[in-house]
């Protein structure tokens, strides 16, 4: 059985969002047209509190794109996005969830973030995603979704080291380039671990 991931397709990620990413509402229908090819299809959802250690906003003269130490682990300050219940935070209205058959939180935890759709960055906590898709008897695994570089990048690891056969949907996902090159070094270090990138064309 395969699934179809998608991976924090919100308000926040696409244009006009707190952590806009360029194009990012683009992946919506090349994701909606793939819907049909799936059986499975889940959705993560980045769903912070708003006093999240993720925020620049909650550490004092701190900047976004800042790396600090957060109980242990480096951490990048980011704006405030995707705080739960905002608008920020909900999937982005074009996005088709008619089929999605559950939906799985992350970053919920203050102290610690979370981009993989998994586990959290210390991998001290999981979201029950790997359970659910090995109850579902899923075997092959495809990610789409925000942002390539982050959340995009760290599900596909993850669910190479959970077992899945794993694919990345390249045209389905879109990165935020912190840096210029950093979505292609994305993308090489998801093959060099596995991951089987594929155009959308090429699912049926
Ligand atoms: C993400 C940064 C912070 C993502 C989430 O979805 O890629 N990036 N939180
Ligand atoms: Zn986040």
């Amino acid at each position: 059985m395969k699934a179809l991931i998608l991976v924090d397709i919100q308000n926040d990620f696409v244009q006009g969002g707190t952590l806009a990413v360029a194009d990012g509402d683009k992946v919506v229908p090349v994701v909606n047209q793939l819907m049909k090819y799936f059986s499975v299809i889940v959705a993560t959802q980045d769903w912070h509190p708003d006093n999240h250690g993720s925020f620049s906003s909650n550490h004092p003269n701190t900047q976004i794109g800042q790396v600090i130490d957060l109980y242990g682990l480096p951490q990048i300050l980011w704006p405030k996005h995707c705080v739960q219940h905002t608008y920020g935070a909900e999937f982005v209205n074009s996005l088709d969830l008619t089929n999605v058959s559950k939906i799985f939180h992350k970053g919920t935890n203050i102290t610690i973030d979370s981009y993989s759709g998994f586990f959290d960055n210390g991998r001290k906590q999981s979201t029950g995603l790997a359970d659910y898709l090995e109850e579902k008897a899923v075997t092959e695994v495809y990610i789409t979704g925000l942002a390539t570089d982050f959340c995009v990048k760290y599900t596909a690891l993850d669910a190479i080291s959970c077992g899945f056969k794993t694919y990345l949907i390249s045209d389905a996902c879109k990165g935020v380039n912190l840096r210029p090159g950093e979505v292609e070094k994305a993308i090489d270090e998801m093959k060099s671990a596995g991951v089987i990138v594929l155009h959308s064309s090429e699912i049926k």
